[in-house]
């Protein structure tokens, strides 16, 4: 018998558009994974996430379809990977609560996704405090030994890592410490303040058409040493170049830094290079959205929530006999 695959999570909320920043920083990983189909890959559109901030209930349905369809335009194909909604497989939030209550108030109160989102606000709700927590669960409930995620979200997967040590130490072996992908990266947003993300709208969205994606990049934030063209650039510090790091053959990469440096390219210049190897990639994916139906892709996700519900399950019943919880009451769910 070959043994079982190592399994992967990840997630995105379904809170707006997808962005270049969560496709460079995520989504492209889980294409390549779930095109190697070496590993079992689980991939989920956190909605229950997404309401730990204000937000308009029909706009978020909308958006969950949405974004099952953007997922699987970019090749998160879900006829290779279990692809599901997180409400669909409540046993996610009842996970967060039992993990919660090994996780330190402390730790969650360090989290600068937290001081981010809360800074400035008289209220804030509880949910996006224990935020870290629920993520925790979505990804042990599958027990996932990898976690392919972006640069922010690190100091979440790295308490998890906690959770679990403290968790494994007081219960016994049970969840392996998940792992991030080598080379996480950051894509700053296009004001160049804070990372690129949806609720900021410093994004340029990845079906954005040409025009209006062009229109973005032209204007975005750069060296601000750089006045004039003659002046040398460093593309260690430019958000552009980042990117054409992900984007651009060596080749390209080699040429864009030789003449940031010697100052014969202007930014503009390095924008157009990179609008190219952007357009180069993504009129795929257009195609490929344009070809896919809610009807199906709803279809899809249900199949996915009843394999992710199956393992789901299964771990809960663990959980709980460990924790010396339920009745055993014939009858009683286990
Ligand atoms: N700027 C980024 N650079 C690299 N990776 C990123 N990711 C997100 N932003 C960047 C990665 O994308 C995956 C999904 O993340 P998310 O759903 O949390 O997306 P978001 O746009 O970043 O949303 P916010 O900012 O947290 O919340 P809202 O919706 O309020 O804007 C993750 O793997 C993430 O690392």
């Amino acid at each position: 018998m070959s043994a079982p695959k190592t399994r992967v999570f990840s997630g995105i909320q379904p809170s707006g558009e997808l962005h270049i920043g969560n496709w460079l920083g995520a989504v492209r990983t889980w294409k390549t994974k779930v095109e190697a189909g070496t590993e079992d890959n689980f991939y989920c559109l956190v909605d229950a996430h997404a309401i730990t901030v204000p937000y308009e209930p029909a706009e978020l349905r909308e958006r969950i379809d949405l974004m099952a369809m953007d997922l699987c335009a970019c090749g998160v194909d879900p006829e290779k990977c279990t692809l599901f909604v997180q409400s669909d497989v409540r046993e996610h939030m009842e996970l967060a609560w039992y993990l919660s209550t090994v996780t330190p108030m402390g730790d969650l109160s360090r989290m600068t996704q937290w001081k981010d989102k809360s800074e400035g606000k008289d209220s804030v709700s509880t949910a996006l405090f224990t935020y870290p927590v629920l993520m925790s669960a979505d990804i042990l409930l599958y027990k996932a030994a990898i976690v392919p995620v972006g640069d922010d979200q690190l100091q979440h997967l790295e308490l998890t890592r906690e959770t679990v040590r403290r968790w494994n130490f007081r219960f016994g072996n049970m969840f392996p410490e998940p792992q991030p992908v080598a080379g996480a990266v950051r894509i700053m947003g296009l004001d160049g303040q804070a990372k690129m993300s949806k609720s900021k709208g410093n994004t340029i969205a990845v079906f954005e058409d040409k025009e209006s994606a062009w229109s973005k990049l032209k204007g975005a934030y750069t060296d601000p040493q750089r006045l004039k063209k003659s002046d040398p650039g460093r593309p260690e510090i430019c958000n552009i170049f980042t990117m054409h790091t992900l984007l651009s053959t060596k080749e390209t990469q080699d040429e864009v830094r030789a003449n940031c440096t010697g100052g014969k390219w202007g930014c503009f210049d390095c924008k157009k290079v990179l609008h190219e190897r952007m357009e180069h990639e993504l009129v795929p994916l257009r195609a490929k959205r344009a070809e896919l139906s809610t009807a199906k892709t709803r279809e899809a996700l249900g199949d996915g929530a009843s394999k992710a519900r199956r393992i789901a399950r299964e771990t809960i019943r663990e959980v709980r006999e460990v924790l010396g919880l339920g009745s055993l009451a014939k009858g009683a769910e286990s």
